[in-house]
């Protein structure tokens, strides 16, 4: 009896090591000497933070499915990329010629025959159905997981995010294309990358009152329904003793006064991105505007899916502080999806952006990841697309990211956020409003030196003084070559936003991102009604004005971004630093520099 159980336990063994066996060898089929004859890696493994995700099988292998992007060589984009720097460059002849969307669609779309190409491909492996974007610039389709591992040689995980418990299925092994693709394809997304995350926004610390369905605080003496006009009342300060902060207070701080925000031009417009099942509440936005004393004033147009019932903190906080910096400039909401394991919010995103000519001219969005996480080849192709929308007159803001310096866990090195790293995005981190009057850069604030991106032009001067100051000290921990950020600061600490009926205090670069983008919107505006073009990649004018009329920023010189960081941040200091960047705007001042 014994011996028999014995006996069945190791045949069971057995046919098990097998079976593991064989699924290895399927999937190390990439490493034999023919395969790699015909077909080349195309991507490197990537480092996945076992703290943030956790790797598991999949369960329904036979029914799980993915959606695959092809990005396809772009031509051009060499000139692309010169083009961009004149546009942009306020001491070039050509500052603010943009070109259309059309324009820009036939001088990069790639060739024929790279789309051909991967096409071909596809259809050899029985993969009939697949679309080209209208910016001919992308190929997607949806395939079953044991296809795409087939396809690429890659084995499939399901990769859970702990915090959100949100998953996807992505593998860890560097994919495989057939060799003669290799310069079709500028890479595949679906398979190795995981989503942009936003880390935050978080509850402000030291908020009052009790916790409402476990999450968000409702400051209790603020529980009737009336309007408010300012929390110069002592009574509604928060725990910590630093002053809440709502839109007029903010307008108060920055010195943004009401000619500056009475915005009138049709041709206007803004918009948040919206991911992950974030969703937007019009009866919170409403709600919010009357509370404060503000004007109703209706989001314009919902790309995507939305559910009115279901709001996100982010989301809500977007669109609050985005509309309430610039209340009549008409706004959108880019939603994407995300909403099964095989897709990927920020390259639909992306996709969805690219394929649009109605493109608004400012975006904010509130997510990111480390640099180091992402590979190369993406972050290559998505500043290409960065490159196009600021050929475009277009400006994408990002928060700077929550984590500070990114302590990694060896403590040798910071990690830069991404894509605040980009040179082609305006990159916004925190600062904090004192109970003693003070602004200080927030601990939390996200900056540092790419190590992607080589430092552009617009800041060659600010960051070398930065790096001067250091004397030396950090130099093994971040780039010395590398984009510096955040380029600008707004408030990342007890902002308030209206949600789910209650208001609460609300943190992280989260908020600083859309009060910038809003702000950025009313200095379009003023450009507009004087027949100027849209400020587009703000980065070089805005390092201009700041060496000419520095005035423009209130340059905060104190504070550390060493958020749970196991040695120093950096230290902010006067003149550009990665805490705050260039400082917190001086609107009415900024703006006026800003036209010609
Ligand atoms: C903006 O508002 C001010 C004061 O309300 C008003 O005097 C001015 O004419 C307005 N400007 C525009 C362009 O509407
Ligand atoms: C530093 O940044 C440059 C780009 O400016 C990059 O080429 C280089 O590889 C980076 N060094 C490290 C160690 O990451
Ligand atoms: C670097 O040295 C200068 C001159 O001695 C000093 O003023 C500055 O504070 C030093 N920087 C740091 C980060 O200590
Ligand atoms: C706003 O203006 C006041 C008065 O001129 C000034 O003290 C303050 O620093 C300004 N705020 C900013 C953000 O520059
Ligand atoms: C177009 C333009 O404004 N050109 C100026 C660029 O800067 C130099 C000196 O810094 C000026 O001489 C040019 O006139």
């Amino acid at each position: 009896m014994n011996i028999k159980f014995n006996l069945i336990i190791i045949i069971l063994l057995i046919l098990f090591i097998s079976n593991v066996n064989c699924k290895k060898i399927k999937n190390k089929k990439h490493l034999t000497p023919q395969r790699l004859r015909r077909f080349v890696e195309h991507s490197k493994p990537i480092s996945l933070n076992k703290k943030v995700w956790k790797i598991t099988e999949i369960e329904n292998i036979f029914s799980a499915q993915i959606e695959l992007t092809f990005g396809i060589r772009q031509r051009n984009v060499i000139e692309l990329e010169d083009f961009v720097w004149r546009v942009s460059d306020p001491n070039d002849s050509l500052y603010g010629s943009y070109k259309t969307f059309e324009e820009i669609k036939e001088w990069v779309k790639p060739l024929d025959e790279s789309i051909d190409a991967v096409k071909n491909w596809l259809i050899e492996n029985d993969i009939n159905e697949f679309t080209v974007t209208k910016s001919g610039d992308f190929i997607r389709t949806t395939v079953s997981i044991d296809k795409a591992e087939e396809l690429l040689s890659v084995r499939y995980n399901k990769m859970v995010h702990k915090s959100s418990k949100q998953s996807f299925f992505r593998s860890l092994d560097p994919y495989t294309i057939p060799r003669e693709l290799y310069d079709h394809i500028d890479f595949i997304g679906g398979v190795n990358h995981l989503p942009l995350l936003s880390p935050r926004p978080k509850e402000s610390s030291g908020s009052v009152g009790g916790k409402v369905n476990g999450i968000g605080y409702e400051l209790e003496s603020l529980k009737n329904n009336k309007q408010i006009k300012s929390f110069n009342d002592k009574k509604v300060a928060a725990r910590n003793g630093d002053p809440y902060l709502s839109p007029d207070l903010i307008r108060k701080e920055m010195n943004v006064s009401q000619t500056s925000t009475n915005s009138t031009h049709l041709g206007n417009s803004q918009a948040i991105a919206q991911f992950l099942k974030e969703y937007f509440s019009p009866s919170d936005l409403k709600n919010f505007q009357y509370r404060f004393g503000m004007e109703p004033s209706q989001v314009d147009n919902i790309i995507g899916p939305n559910q009115n019932l279901n709001p996100g903190l982010e989301t809500t906080l977007d669109i609050q502080y985005i509309m309430a910096m610039a209340p009549d400039v008409p706004t959108w909401i880019v939603s994407t999806g995300g909403l099964h394991e095989g897709q990927e919010p920020f390259l639909d995103w992306l996709v969805d952006l690219s394929s649009n000519p109605k493109l608004p001219l400012v975006h904010s969005i509130s997510y990111g990841d480390d640099e180091s996480s992402i590979g190369l080849a993406y972050t290559d192709r998505v500043d290409t697309e960065f490159k196009k929308y600021a050929a475009m007159g277009r400006t994408i803001v990002f928060s700077s990211g929550d984590f500070g310096v990114g302590c990694n866990d060896d403590c040798d090195s910071f990690s830069p956020g991404w894509p605040a790293s980009s040179r082609f995005v305006l990159a916004v981190g925190g600062v904090i409003k004192k109970k003693d009057g003070s602004i200080i850069g927030d601990e939390i604030s996200g900056g540092g030196f790419s190590n992607y991106f080589s430092r552009p032009w617009y800041q060659v001067d600010e960051c070398s003084s930065y790096i001067e100051w250091l004397n030396g000290s950090l130099s093994s921990f971040y780039n010395q070559s590398g984009r510096g950020f955040p380029d600008i600061s707004s408030f990342s600490e007890n902002v308030i936003i209206l949600y789910k009926d209650k208001l609460m205090p609300i943190g992280g670069t989260s908020a600083s991102a859309p009060i910038i983008a809003g702000l950025l919107s009313l200095i379009n505006d003023q450009r507009l009604q004087k027949n100027q073009s849209p400020i587009g990649l703000f980065n070089p004018l805005l390092y201009k004005i700041a060496r000419d009329h520095p005035n423009s920023f209130l340059d905060i010189d104190f504070g550390e971004n060493n958020y749970k960081c196991c040695t120093n941040g950096f230290k902010s200091k006067s003149g550009w630093d990665p805490v705050t960047g260039l400082g917190l705007p001086n609107f009415d001042e900024l703006v006026k520099n800003c036209l010609e």
